[in-house]
């Protein structure tokens, strides 16, 4: 328990034989439930967890939850969450079984949620101090650009760090959402933040050490990855258009966005023209050169202000950046750009990683 919460542990294997002992013999005294769920490994993962449990005198808290076939790592956090939901379980953390989650700080994740500050708490490695450094420099920058676009498609413009499976969240919150249609492979936790979006529910960005070379593989290729998860996040980015502010609900920010894309799409089609035109004639064709420039220049204004729309309409939706327990959330500046200084954390090396963005 967890200030008088029960808190439970979802851990999504797949082939890690030989990592996920270490996550079991590290899990932190206060978790109530562990829900290992193997996704049909090769290596024989669920008998090293049957192994384990049965070394440790048979920890009751470990529940091993073995899929029929691979459904990727959504699916079997979706699994876990279904369960840890059936047993009304206050907060549900997810920690992936190659122990890249540090057990030390898991309590930062669980306390916002558990303290009802926020519906779901994320780990945010990149702007932990030396990051840059410890993540490899090729994992960073993939992150960093998927992070900006999930910014914009999920509306929670103070989350980054959109890829960690580092998280938190609360039974209400796992009530709210179809955990049959959240994207089953990498792209979970993308489409999860779109989801809880829509259901106006509050994310708290908790600044967390990254975690390396602790003897994990990842399993993820980068290349194929990427590309499928930028086309997803754009997908997930309409939807929430849809149903946020079309069928629940009407903000012209739809209207805006849809401005953008045309006047976006036109300004290409211009383009295109003019740089054909001067290619065959060797002229500028000026009035086409203009009308370039003004669909350009207000494609750019309208989605500028979209953004700026859905930043504003979200805003309430910050759980909390730079948690840490016993810490209240991070005073927000003034509008007059004073800032009240905040209570110095025990936790934290000296820095700014903490500070309120
Ligand atoms: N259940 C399940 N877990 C998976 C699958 N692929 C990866 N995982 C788990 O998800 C976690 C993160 O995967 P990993 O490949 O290490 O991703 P990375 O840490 O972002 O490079 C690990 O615990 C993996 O065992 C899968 O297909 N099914
Ligand atoms: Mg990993």
């Amino acid at each position: 328990m967890f200030e008088g919460k029960t808190v439970a542990v979802v851990v999504p294997c797949y082939n890690e034989a030989t990592q996920v002992e270490k996550v079991l013999a590290t899990m932190p005294g206060f978790v109530d439930l562990v829900l290992v769920v193997d996704d049909r490994s090769t290596d024989g993962t669920a008998e090293v967890v049957r192994r384990s449990v049965a070394e440790r005198g048979g920890d009751d808290r470990v529940v091993l939850i073995e899929h029929e076939r691979n459904r990727g790592v959504g699916a079997a956090i979706c699994t876990g969450y279904k369960e840890a939901r059936s047993r009304r379980i206050d907060v549900t953390a997810v920690m992936a079984g190659d122990a890249q989650m540090d057990p030390d700080q898991l309590d930062a994740l669980v306390a916002p949620v558990a303290r009802s500050q926020a519906d779901y708490a994320k780990a945010n490695r990149l702007f932990y101090q030396g990051a840059w450094g410890s993540i490899p420099r090729h994992r960073y920058l993939g992150n960093a650009l998927l992070s900006m676009l999930t910014k914009i498609a999920s509306g929670y413009w103070h989350v980054a760090d959109s890829q960690t499976g580092y998280t938190a969240i609360g039974l209400d919150a796992l009530g709210l959402v179809d955990l049959d249609a959240v994207y089953p492979r990498y792209g979970y936790p993308n489409d999860l933040l779109v989801r809880l979006n829509v259901f106006d529910l509050r994310v708290a960005d908790v600044h967390l050490r990254p975690v390396y070379n602790v003897g994990e593989q990842s399993k993820m290729r980068l290349w194929r990855v990427v590309p499928r998860m930028t086309w997803l996040i754009f997908t997930r980015f309409l939807w929430r258009m849809k149903e946020k502010y079309v069928v629940r609900d009407f903000h012209p920010l739809v209207l805006f966005y849809g401005a953008a894309a045309f006047t976006g799409v036109m300004g290409v089609g211009f383009f295109i023209r003019l740089v054909y035109v001067w290619i065959a004639t060797g002229l500028i064709p000026e009035i086409n050169a203009l009308v370039w420039a003004l669909c350009a220049i207000s494609s750019t204004q309208f989605g500028l202000f979209a953004m700026w729309f859905d930043m504003e309409v979200n805003r309430h939706l910050n759980g909390g950046i730079g948690l840490r327990p016993g810490r209240p959330p991070a005073p927000r500046p003034s509008r007059t750009g004073g800032r009240t200084p905040a209570a110095p954390d025990p936790h934290e090396p000296s820095g700014s990683e903490g500070d309120a963005a």
